[in-house]
């Protein structure tokens, strides 16, 4: 193989033959080949006799806990479309779909599995349950992409033969979402969120809180979500109960993604300096705002009374985070002194560390110090300065380590192009190319970052122009793919693979009645 560690037996790139998808007796539903799945698993070998799952499929699980709750996806994710029972049981059997743990199976890691397909079954085997989740989300598209629909389909359902051994690239895979400039829902998160699995992300980052509106309930500070919460671009607002955060944090846990909170300091602060007079340099408390600016609001560095609200909220949030990361912020302070924003920086990473986490912030915290195993979030450009890169490079020297969101990469709410009617272009236009355009391991390397410095990619989502999930979705889909291979697949892999599974890509998002952004660098099949 020329470049990356994506291998088929025989050399093959991962691709998918056209004159190989059909079925005998010209049945209109495709058998997908093995490896033609996104993001690329690390190892394909096809080969062997297909399985069919059939009304007779049982789906086995190991009597281990979680994985009876990953054979239970499956066959949520399968019933609906195949219409078959697809019991849900314990014990072993060679026929059917089996998924077991195997503790001695050390080069699966936390997360990896392997997929055996043959004729009696396919076979999932895992270190751990998360491994086995991921491994779900390959069978699933595996099989057709009309087994996406949520009413029957006539089939057959028939998993190509052969082995799939895949292990992801990095521990971080993220995605980001806006819930401040625009309000959504926890069913809204959820149903993104169910989206995010299909694709192996593992973490959903919340950004919980900014000028236009503070999203959740802090005890101790009511008025945060009772005046602070009732805003969002353009109008009206809502915020989650404490209750209804848990709730979205075990159904994503439930999917294998931690949720990791984000509170935006000491800039991105109006909708709390709006709700408490008090935390305002003169004690005045300004209007809520419903705009799109962004940089105008800070906290205070010499009110006592800043530190005191810091602590309480990040105790509070910590307390209802099970992930062991907090989010600060530290972005687009255009409007606190170096001083002030060191200051409270250090208070607010104290504060992360005494209730129990460790800290995640936006780069530009590298201009303070940032705390023993920080992890800071690279969202630059191209046109990013060299010193602001050797700044990052420099904490990272230190010990922190590198989320990569390239704005001009990885940020789903640029334009695709320039008619296009959502989304910002501060960072350029960012086509489905582009957005596939990089290589995470070598993105920082001419500044010396070793490459077992980075942790991984985020997708962000960011929400001034955009409030329904048919907004979100049109964003999202198809970059957030791009995002989710750089995280997963090893190496520097070529579009041409890639563009040739999102083709097979779209009709599985169709499927799933996901309006994706058709996007004119992609040859997409007639529907
Ligand atoms: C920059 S990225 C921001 C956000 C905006 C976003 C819009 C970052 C850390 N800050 O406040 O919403 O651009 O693309």
């Amino acid at each position: 193989m020329a470049r990356g560690s994506t291998s088929v037996e025989g050399n093959q790139p991962v691709s998918v033959s056209r004159t190989n998808l059909r079925s005998p007796d010209s049945d209109p539903a495709p058998v997908s080949a093995l490896g033609n799945v996104v993001p690329a698993p690390s190892s394909v070998r096809p080969g062997g006799t297909p399985y069919t799952i059939t009304s007779a499929t049982a789906i086995r699980v190991d009597d281990a806990p979680g994985v009876r709750a990953v054979g239970d996806h499956l066959a949520a994710y399968l019933r609906p479309s195949t219409g078959y029972p697809l019991p849900v049981t314990p014990g072993s059997g060679a026929d059917g779909v089996q998924l077991r743990l195997d503790p001695a199976a050390g080069e699966l890691g936390d997360e990896g599995y392997r997929l055996e397909s043959t004729g009696d079954g396919v076979l999932l085997t895992a270190r751990e349950p998360a491994g086995l989740f991921h491994g779900v989300q390959t069978l699933r598209q595996l099989l057709p992409h009309a087994v996406e629909a949520d009413s029957e389909q006539p089939g057959p359902w028939t998993v190509p033969g052969g082995t799939i051994t895949d292990v992801p690239r990095y521990p971080y895979r993220g995605a980001m979402l806006d819930v401040s400039r625009h309000f959504f829902t926890v069913e809204q998160v959820k149903r993104y969120v169910d989206q995010l699995a299909l694709y192996k992300i593992n973490k959903l980052h919340l950004h919980l809180t900014d000028d236009q509106g503070w999203r959740i309930a802090v005890d101790s500070w009511p008025q945060l979500t009772a005046v602070g919460g009732s805003t969002s671009v353009g109008g009206t607002g809502g915020f989650y109960t404490k209750d209804q955060f848990r709730e979205l944090v075990e159904y994503a846990a439930e999917r294998h993604l931690d949720v990791i909170p984000e509170i935006d300091l000491p800039g991105h602060t109006n909708a709390a300096l709006a709700s408490y007079a008090e935390l305002n340099p003169d004690g005045q408390a300004p209007e809520l705002y419903t705009g799109t600016e962004v940089g105008f609001s800070s906290l205070c560095a010499d009110k006592p009374v800043t530190y005191e609200f810091m602590d309480d909220v990040i105790r509070e949030i910590a307390a209802i985070t099970p992930g062991d990361r907090l989010h600060i912020g530290g972005d687009e302070a255009d409007n606190t002194s170096a001083e002030d924003y060191a200051a409270i920086m250090a208070k607010a990473q104290e504060s992360v560390a005494r209730h129990g986490k460790e800290v995640v912030a936006w780069h530009q915290v590298t201009g303070t110090a940032v705390a023993d195993g920080g992890w800071v979030q690279y969202w630059g450009t191209d046109e990013t300065k060299k010193e602001e890169r050797e700044q990052v490079a420099a904490a990272v020297r230190a010990g922190a380590r590198l989320i990569l969101s390239p704005a001009d990469r990885a940020y789903l709410d640029m334009k695709y192009d320039g008619e296009f009617a959502l989304g910002l272009s501060w960072a350029g236009l960012v086509e489905v190319d582009r957005s596939y355009d990089w290589d995470p391991a070598t993105y920082f390397a001419e500044e010396g970052v070793p490459a077992e410095a980075v942790l991984g990619v985020e997708a962000p989502l960011w929400t001034e122009t955009l409030s329904t999930n048919a907004e979100l979705e049109l964003m999202a889909f198809p970059r957030l793919l791009s995002a989710a291979e750089k995280g997963w697949s090893r190496g520097d892999l070529p579009w041409e693979g890639f563009h040739e599974r999102l083709v097979d890509q779209g009709r599985r998002l169709t499927a799933l009645g996901i309006a994706y952004h058709p996007s004119p660098k992609v040859e997409w099949a007639a529907e």
